[in-house]
């Protein structure tokens, strides 16, 4: 059966990928005025035909992009997309907690509540992101990558727990999905020592806890736990798999997990609807929360400069493949209740910042221009049309 299954995939993603080279479907102009009146022509939450979110929500499956709050409601184009094509939104930053508690006490959930409002408006769902992470922590709560902290650890404890409690509180019944967790693991399966780690006495338990405190401050949110390259079977995999299957047995309450999904064509593709399935298997969600495929780029004009343009037609048309797959996976495991996109186009990814030389990670080129990875995800979701219903986002009853 699971060979069969590969084979049915692999012929139809380069039916797919193929396709998509000839095929373009009308969408609206992507220009500043061309958008503006797009949107302006429409009620706020009125589904676009032919949009992502309208042929998602035949399947039943959630369809998400991260989103930037410099650029949502400034920029006409990059807010059309987003809410023309997206049922979910996941804010990129503003939810960290250096962002929402700058320092100790002091608070500053403008940014969020903006996202949150947006998505009302826009009848969207909102992926909270994320609650306890050893990145983008303030300056208070830790230094050196979240692995000192001048904090007691009992100071550590208290203070992971109010910011639970403020932040999830806060948004009580208006946030679908909380990543609770992020990243609490290495390569190679060892946990992470971040302050958390060290504060619960060289343990894991902090993560019980911040599910635990989470439910407690909003029952109705799905809680996830979210990681990047547990996508691919190895030791991480393996210890977040361990991890929760060790959560689920004790009750703790824990709804799903988040696989971030970033990828690079330099590397194979990961085994993700096996791996998911195996996931879902523990009686868990699972979600593709911040899906990106970076490649090659070409220079730029000057010297340590890149364009957003695939070094080849190689290069592009691989991506387009692992697109094709990374959607696939998803619509393929009836526990995926949620595709998100890591960003909107190339000219607002993180990737060219932290990757020199790779890029071109996105749906939309740098001129918001639907890409031929829009049209291959779109043609799977249209594909997948009326097949088995995935699991829909009304909270955490399933648990
Ligand atoms: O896209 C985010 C970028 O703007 C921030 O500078 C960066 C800081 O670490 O975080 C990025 O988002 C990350 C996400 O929150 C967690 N998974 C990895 C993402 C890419 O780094």
């Amino acid at each position: 059966m699971s060979v069969r299954r590969s084979l049915v995939i692999g012929t139809v993603g380069l039916a797919t990928v193929l396709a998509a080279q000839t095929t373009a479907l009308a969408l609206p102009s992507a220009d500043s005025a061309g958008a503006q009146a797009a949107a302006a022509a429409r009620p706020p939450g009125a589904i676009v035909e032919g949009s992502l979110r309208a042929l998602a929500s035949t399947t039943g499956l959630r369809i998400g992009t991260a989103v930037n709050t410099d650029l949502l409601g400034e920029d006409a184009a990059y807010t059309e997309i987003v809410n023309r094509e997206f049922n979910t939104i996941t804010p990129e930053n503003v939810m960290k907690w250096e962002v929402v508690e700058p320092q100790q006490g002091v608070f500053d959930f403008t940014g969020a509540d903006e996202i949150v409002k947006s998505a009302q408006a826009n009848g969207q769902l909102v992926r909270g992101h994320t609650l306890v992470w050893h990145s983008q922590l303030p300056a208070w709560m830790a230094t050196n990558g979240g692995t000192t902290t001048t904090l007691t650890d009992q100071q550590v404890k208290d203070a992971v727990k109010k910011h639970v409690q403020a932040e999830a509180g806060r948004y009580k019944g208006r946030i679908w999905a909380w990543d609770v967790v992020n990243e609490a693991f290495n390569e190679d399966g060892t946990p992470r020592q971040s302050i958390f780690y060290k504060a619960w006495g060289n343990s894991t338990d902090y993560i019980a806890d911040a599910f635990r405190w989470a439910d407690q401050a909003d029952p109705s949110a799905k809680l996830f736990y979210n990681d990047y390259n547990i996508e691919y079977t190895g030791p991480k995999s393996q210890a977040v798999y361990d991890l929760v299957k060790k959560l689920k047995a004790q009750k703790v309450p824990i709804d799903g997990v988040g696989f971030q999904t970033h990828l690079s064509t330099q590397y194979g593709f990961p085994d993700l609807q096996a791996t998911m399935q195996r996931f879902a298997d523990l009686g868990l969600d699972v979600a593709e929360t911040e899906v990106d495929v970076r490649t090659a780029v070409k220079p730029g004009a000057t010297e340590g400069t890149f364009t957003s343009e695939p070094l080849s037609a190689l290069h592009a048309y691989t991506q387009q493949a692992y697109w094709d797959q990374t959607m696939k996976a998803c619509l393929f495991v009836q526990r995926c209740v949620s595709y998100t996109v890591w960003g909107v186009a190339d000219s607002n990814s993180w990737i060219p910042g932290v990757f020199p030389g790779e890029g071109a990670a996105l749906l939309f080129d740098d001129d918001y221009q639907a890409k031929p990875e829009y049209t291959v995800i779109s043609q799977d979701l249209a594909l997948a049309a009326g097949k088995a219903r995935h699991r829909t986002g009304e909270g955490s009853g399933g648990r």
